[in-house]
């Protein structure tokens, strides 16, 4: 029985030994907790999240910052998670770096999590101060070969001296060091404005790679393909110089909200899919009664897409209807005129199945100073509103 128990946890120590991140690995490394900070001198600044108003160039404007000490010279470290590697094949890791030319910033690789076994493992990076070249937010690229299979460790060291200024990271990856073609650009997914079940997709075509490097010659683009929903079915196969797509029925598309994405085949190497959400499509069904808009908890989305506002000929005023939102007294739709109106707010469809007598109610509030005149009309659409 004890001999049972011993192999058991020897299993279980074998399955935690490889228990890494497996690649492609991406991280902003802030919020990641995952990631180990270590501030080697107590009472030191440390390496802290950071939310930043620069355009990083990966997909957060969360990063680590390490900002100058006054009194103590840095020792400071960023410790990934263990990620598992093959020994003998190729890898990219990449980061994104602000670094101010004063600082000093390493990289390293090893086997274990500690800084002493990373400061004497493999150097990746080696920033000096001085070094001019990491000032504005940019990738850098390292391409390793581990020699054995397992779990390795990155750690991201910053040494500056006393009263330096400041380094920046985020957008840390490992993937193999293959071939990929670059995400679309601008992708965009538009409704039919007036509520027909389209929806015109368009997207521009990469000319780089992952790593922002322009195709190698003879490179081409072989297809480009539209996802919905996240299906991993492409919903549309199309040409390579393809920079726009129409969903219409007859490929399958129906009312409500959807989800696009776009990839590219480029020489047999596919690119990491973008997407896009795209607003309320087809149209509008009539809502059955008894109806309660609730206006209260009712969103801008909501009334933009189900209520209808428009001025007629007789119309003044600079003023509109309008949907305010205000968490003390609720939800709610104004109108300040600011001149003579001849304004109409209009319900979304509502369905009536037999023919009686129906109830309409509205919570309303007038002007005391400055009266106004209000009249609610009934109608078959939203041109002809005050045929009824
Ligand atoms: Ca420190």
């Amino acid at each position: 029985m004890k001999k049972i128990t011993i192999i058991m946890a020897c299993m279980a120590l074998a399955q935690t030994m490889q228990a890494g991140v497996p690649v492609p690995y991406s991280t902003p490394i802030a919020d990641d907790s995952a990631w180990k900070i270590i501030n080697v001198v107590e009472g030191s600044n440390a390496w802290e999240v950071k939310t930043t108003s620069d355009e990083t160039g990966y997909d957060t404007d969360k990063v680590m910052k390490y900002n100058w000490d006054t009194r103590h010279a840095a020792d400071d470290w960023l410790i990934s998670p263990a990620v598992s590697l093959e020994g003998g094949k190729e890898y990219k890791v990449k980061i994104r770096c602000n670094i101010h030319k004063q600082e000093i910033v390493k990289i390293f690789m090893a086997i274990h999590d500690t800084p002493d076994v990373l400061k004497a493992g493999k150097i990746l990076f080696d920033k000096a101060e001085g070094d001019t070249d990491y000032d504005k937010w940019n990738t850098q690229i390292f391409i390793v070969t581990p020699e054995e299979s397992g779990d390795w460790y990155f750690g991201i060291w910053e040494g500056s001296d006393i009263n330096k200024y400041s380094s920046q990271v985020t957008g840390f990856e490992v993937l193999e060091n293959v071939f990929a073609p670059g995400k679309v650009t601008g992708l965009t997914a538009v409704p039919d404005a007036g509520k027909a079940m389209e929806v015109f997709v368009s997207w521009m075509l990469p000319a780089v790679d992952s790593d922002g490097q322009p195709l190698s010659e003879g490179y081409s683009i072989d297809n480009v393909y539209v996802y919905r929903d996240g299906n991993e079915e492409p919903v549309a196969t199309l040409d390579g110089t393809a920079t726009s797509w129409t969903d219409t029925e007859s490929t399958g598309l129906t009312g409500g909200y959807h989800s696009y994405e776009v990839a590219v085949k480029v020489n047999g190497a596919m690119s990491v899919k973008e997407q896009t959400q795209c607003g309320f499509v087809g149209p509008i069904a009539a809502a059955p009664l008894p109806w309660d808009p609730d206006i209260k908890t009712m969103s801008k989305e909501d009334f933009d897409l189900f209520f209808t506002t428009g001025k007629a000929a007789g119309s003044e005023a600079t003023g509109k209807w309008e949907f305010k939102e205000s968490s003390w007294s609720g939800n709610n739709i104004q109108f300040y005129p600011k001149g003579k109106a001849d304004d109409w707010l209009i319900t979304p469809p509502l369905k009536s199945d037999k023919a009686g007598i129906y109830r309409f109610r509205i919570n309303a509030k007038g002007n005391d100073s400055n009266p106004t005149q209000t009249e609610i009309h009934i109608g078959t659409d939203t041109d002809n509103a005050s045929s009824g």
